[in-house]
Order: C-alpha cells, then sequence, then structure tokens
C-alpha cells in the first residue's frame, strides 16, 4: 500500500514517529534551530554517537543515531541531513536539498521505521526560499514513498504558520508524478 504524507504545525521534538530528521551542518556539532532543539531533548548521548561514529557529513547527505532520551516517547531514530546553504540558486541548491531528503528518507527506511517526521531542511537559517524548499521537499519524499516497503506515513513539522502555510500550498500544486 503506498505510503501517505501529512503536514502539522509543532515542534518536531515532541512527536512520536519511529525516526525524526534534524536540520544539521557539514560538522554534525550540534546548533541552533531545530538541530539545537533536537539536541537538548536526545541529550548528551546522542551527540556522543555522532563524535564516535561520523567525522562530519557532507552537503545533500546525512547520517542516523540513535535517539537517547527522544526515545522516552517512541523515537527510535535520529536522521541527522545536511542541507544546502542558499547562494542564490546557482550552486545546485535544490539537487543538494533533494539529495538530503532522498539520503534522509532511505537511511529512516533501511533501520525499519515505519515513520518518518521531517522539518524543512534549509529554510531556516540556511535561507532557501520557503516555496522553493516546501516543493522539493514534498516531491522528493512523494517520490520516496512510492517506492518504500518500510514507511507508510511521512509527517513534516512545520515549526510556524508560513512554513505550514508554504507546504500546505506545495502539497496542493504537487503533480501526481515526476
Ligand atoms: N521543530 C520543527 N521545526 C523547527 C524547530 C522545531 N523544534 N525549530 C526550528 N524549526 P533551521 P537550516 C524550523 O535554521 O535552515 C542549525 O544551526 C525552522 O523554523 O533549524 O537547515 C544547524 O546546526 C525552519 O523552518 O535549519 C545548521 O548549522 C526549519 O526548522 C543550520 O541551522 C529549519 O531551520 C541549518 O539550517
Amino acid at each position: 500500500m503506498p505510503g501517505w504524507i501529512e503536514l502539522q504545525r509543532g515542534d518536531i521534538t515532541m512527536i512520536a514517529v519511529d525516526a525524526i530528521v534534524n536540520a544539521a551542518n557539514q560538522a554534525l556539532a550540534g546548533g541552533g534551530g531545530v538541530d539545537g532543539a533536537i539536541h537538548r531533548a536526545a541529550g548528551p548521548g546522542m551527540a556522543d554517537e555522532l563524535r564516535s561514529r561520523y567525522h562530519g557529513c557532507p552537503t545533500g547527505s546525512a547520517v542516523l543515531t540513535g535517539s537517547g532520551q527522544l526515545g522516552d516517547h517512541g523515537v527510535r531514530w535520529v536522521v541527522h541531513a545536511v542541507g544546502p546553504i542558499w547562494r542564490g540558486g546557482h550552486d545546485g541548491e535544490e539537487d543538494l536539498l533533494r539529495s538530503a531528503y532522498k539520503t534522509s528518507f532511505l537511511l529512516a527506511e533501511d533501520a525499519g521505521a515505519r515513520s518518518v517526521a521531517f522539518p524543512a531542511i534549509s529554510a531556516g537559517v540556511y535561507g532557501y526560499p520557503l516555496a522553493g524548499a516546501a516543493a522539493v521537499a514534498l516531491r522528493t519524499v512523494r517520490d520516496c514513498l512510492v517506492r518504500a516497503e518500510s514507511i507508510e506515513r511521512a509527517l513534516f513539522v512545520l515549526f510556524s504558520t508560513d512554513t505550514l502555510e508554504a507546504f500546505e500550498r506545495a502539497l496542493r500544486e504537487l503533480t501526481p508524478r515526476g
């Protein structure tokens, strides 16, 4: 059965899904925004795991860890995705953002997740324009869901009304294929 996409406004650290995706940076060192919130909620064990297993992560890719204290409400994995910094749109940003979502989805799928929650990767301090970020996110995740065997529910957890509305518009405009 093909999976489905849901949109909701909220804080991704409060969501009970198998895997949540983080908008991280290449150093995997933690930071502000959703990254800071996820590190605070997970506790130091997740940062220790990042340091011991990985030596950073290139833009457009992602790595997977356990979820630390986020496990208290059922989250099993955190996928740390590195989206592109927006530099005007001629620096491969769209491909890199697509790749960050796709890699994240596949890592969650390979781990055996049935549900996964995403934030709006790159749409905060990395400056990716909201309408474009939403369109790339939804198209990529929709295309992944079509082929998924394990993941059946993909949730976008959007922190502000503006972001939620941009995703709602992009979802309405999503073409049936491609
Ligand atoms: N739950 C869901 N979404 C959130 C939350 C939350 N708790 N907090 C913020 N957002 P950003 P980026 C939204 O800046 O643009 C970090 O310092 C936020 O409103 O977190 O990919 C990293 O370490 C926005 O819509 O990520 C990197 O250095 C979206 O999450 C850098 O920021 C993404 O905003 C990554 O920048």
